[in-house]
């Protein structure tokens, strides 16, 4: 049965359900899509089923329209390589909205809409935008399938290649529809060119000039229109399982957030999970699949980008990974890097804006000392030297089924979601902040989330290494006041015994030294400031009191075997008390920013924090 026919013969859902999940009843998807239908005039419509099957057929196609170039099947089986348009490479946060009923509920870090007038603005441009191009329906489910913290959403498109990427980085098909007392998130995706009568298409088509990501919290809605790329387009990701998903939290209790999840074994046996949010572009990916140095020691990766954490009945905060697949980073990952991310490419994978070698494999800066010959450039061009820019895009992708990781935990996609232990915030900050800290309670640690700053990366369109503010890594992705979400943080540490909340810390992988080289050498050796983090937890980890917080005191952090002069070590923990005076002042006006939506709590955090760095 298709689910289309599904939809008509199902019964109403209790109303209850829908006031508290929101979105609109799965019953109802069918006028939705009609509706739709009428608006947006494609030539055809696709519901998908998520079947193998079906996936052939769209890359069979994808290769060729040109959108997909197959890769060399002997090297990478089942994958593709897909080559953007040049201004369609990233996350667009200029073009990003959130439009609430006020502004109020935005926030000033959002750039916030009217909803009354971007939805007309918007209409424009979709009526008639399928012409000449099919509609795919595409259900999905972020998170295991009947686990209670789950969301379905249905996404509209007529990108064939956000279709296959979303069958990767989610449980994609119509079985996601089989609860017909549920309801989805409706999200709404078009590359915004039409194709008049006989038109030929280009390989990527998008519409830079008039590109909208658009959310619609108090309806829990997704328009985007006009990019092909990405978080732009692939609406599971960062506009439903964080913008949407954050203001569905704060309703309900619990927490959407920019984390990855992993968990740390010690030789003694036991394991914790823990859960670490870093902005875009800073080494989630690395660290969740981290292979430790430290002997004895083993890390398993269950989530890469996004965790969503709710109390569990025994008081304990647990995370699920509502993602199915890993978008990460191509470029910088190698053996040396990340072997296991370097695995889980091996088959069945798309690659975006990677280069191309003539052996019809992928290559991208860091795979190998030396790019080999005969390449050819993400821009589709003959790579000769850096005189044509490098041979992938800074922001070059790649999208891998998770279950292809050989780091994946046996539980990672356990409906229950792991119990957490610790919470690491981390930025990429060259001259501020120590290796680790690890916060003095939960309302501190909230305090270290909300003062999270870190240089810009290529994961969005915009100036790379501008430092700015990026609360709980949180920034670009949190669906309403970041006052409120602060707020909102505190609260939740209120919801638990705080003896079995996960403690907070701080990290900082990239600090630098003269001549600008890396003080910490990071990667598998991030396992050392793992193990400290762990030991803390269990109560045997010495810790100096700080201005921050508690640091490694001089002979509890295990650098062993690392060859990392004394003057680096003394610098990488420590609290530079004129620097941190400076950073104060920073804080102060990027609090004053939010106006009176700061916690009391929180300002009195930071009164303390400037007292004890004048003592
Ligand atoms: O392009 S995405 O938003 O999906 C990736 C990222 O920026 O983290
Ligand atoms: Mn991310």
């Amino acid at each position: 049965m298709s689910s289309a026919e599904r939809c008509r013969k199902s019964m109403p859902p209790p109303a209850e359900t829908m006031a508290l999940k929101g979105g609109i009843p799965i019953r109802d998807l069918h006028r939705w899509v009609s509706e739709w239908k009428a608006i947006l005039q494609p030539d055809d419509v696709h519901f998908c089923d998520g079947s193998e099957a079906e996936n052939e057929r769209l890359c069979s196609l994808l290769a060729t329209q040109g959108t997909f170039r197959r890769l060399n099947p002997d090297l990478r089986p089942k994958s593709f390589l897909a080559l953007s348009h040049p201004a369609d490479v990233a996350r667009v946060e200029h073009r990003t909205f959130i439009a609430s009923r006020s502004p109020d509920e935005a926030g000033p870090t959002n750039n916030w809409r009217n909803p009354d007038e971007l939805k007309p603005e918007m209409l424009k441009f979709y009526r008639g935008a399928m012409r000449g191009r099919t509609m795919y329906v595409v259900p999905f489910s972020m998170g295991p399938l009947g686990s209670s913290f789950s969301r379905i959403g249905v996404q509209l498109t007529d990108s064939a290649y956000v279709v296959v990427n979303s069958r990767i980085m989610t449980r994609m098909g119509d079985d996601t529809l089989a609860d017909q007392d549920d309801t989805f998130v409706p999200c709404v995706h078009s590359v915004g060119v039409p194709l008049s009568n006989g038109e030929r298409d280009v390989a990527w088509p998008c519409n830079p000039d008039n590109r909208y990501i658009s959310h619609f919290p108090e309806t829990r809605e997704i328009w985007s229109f006009g990019s092909g790329y990405g978080g732009n387009a692939l609406l599971g990701k960062k506009c439903l399982a964080l913008r949407i998903a954050s203001v569905i939290a704060r309703e309900e209790g619990w927490l959407a957030e920019h984390m990855l999840i992993l968990s740390a074994q010690a030789p003694s046996g036991r394991k914790h999970y823990v859960a670490a949010a870093f902005p875009s572009g800073c080494g989630k990916t690395n660290m969740a699949m981290m292979i430790p140095t430290l002997p004895g020691w083993k890390v398993e990766t269950l989530g890469d980008d996004i965790a969503w954490l709710r109390f569990g009945e025994d008081g304990r905060l647990r995370a699920i990974n509502p993602e199915n697949g890993f978008f990460g980073i191509a470029p910088g990952t190698s053996e040396e890097t990340n072997p296991n991310a370097l695995r889980s490419l091996n088959e069945n994978c798309v690659f975006t804006n990677v280069a191309l070698t003539d052996q019809g494999d992928v290559w991208w800066q860091g795979l190998s000392d030396d790019p080999p010959g005969g390449l050819t450039s993400w821009k589709g061009e003959p790579w000769v030297s850096e005189a044509e820019g490098p041979p992938a895009h800074p922001n070059a992708r790649f999208t891998a089924p998770a279950a292809q990781c050989p780091s994946i935990a046996s539980e990672w996609d356990d409906p229950e979601g792991v119990p957490l232990s610790a919470i690491v915030f981390g930025g990429r900050r060259a001259n501020v902040g120590p290796l680790v800290t690890a916060a003095r309670d939960w309302a501190h640690g909230v305090f270290m989330g909300s003062i999270l700053s870190s240089e810009t990366t290529a994961a969005a369109v915009g100036e790379v290494g501008r430092v700015r503010f990026d609360p709980f890594a949180m920034r670009p992705f949190c669906g309403y006041h970041m006052g409120d979400y602060m707020s909102h943080w505190l609260k939740m540490g209120e919801r638990s015994d705080p003896a079995l909340l996960p403690q907070i810390f701080w990290v900082n992988w990239f600090r630098r030294g003269s001549g600008g080289r890396f003080l910490w050498p990071g990667f598998g050796e991030n396992s050392r400031v793992l193990r400290w983090i762990i030991e803390r937890v269990e109560g045997a980890a010495n810790a100096v009191e700080a201005p921050l917080g508690y640091l490694p005191a001089a002979d509890s952090l295990d650098v062993s075997g690392l060859s990392l002069p004394a003057d680096d070590l003394h610098e990488l923990l420590q609290v530079n008390t004129e620097t941190w005076k400076e950073e104060t002042k920073l804080i102060r006006s990027h609090y004053e920013a939010f106006g009176d939506r700061i916690p009391e709590r929180l300002w009195k955090e930071l009164e303390r924090l400037e007292r004890l760095l004048l003592d």
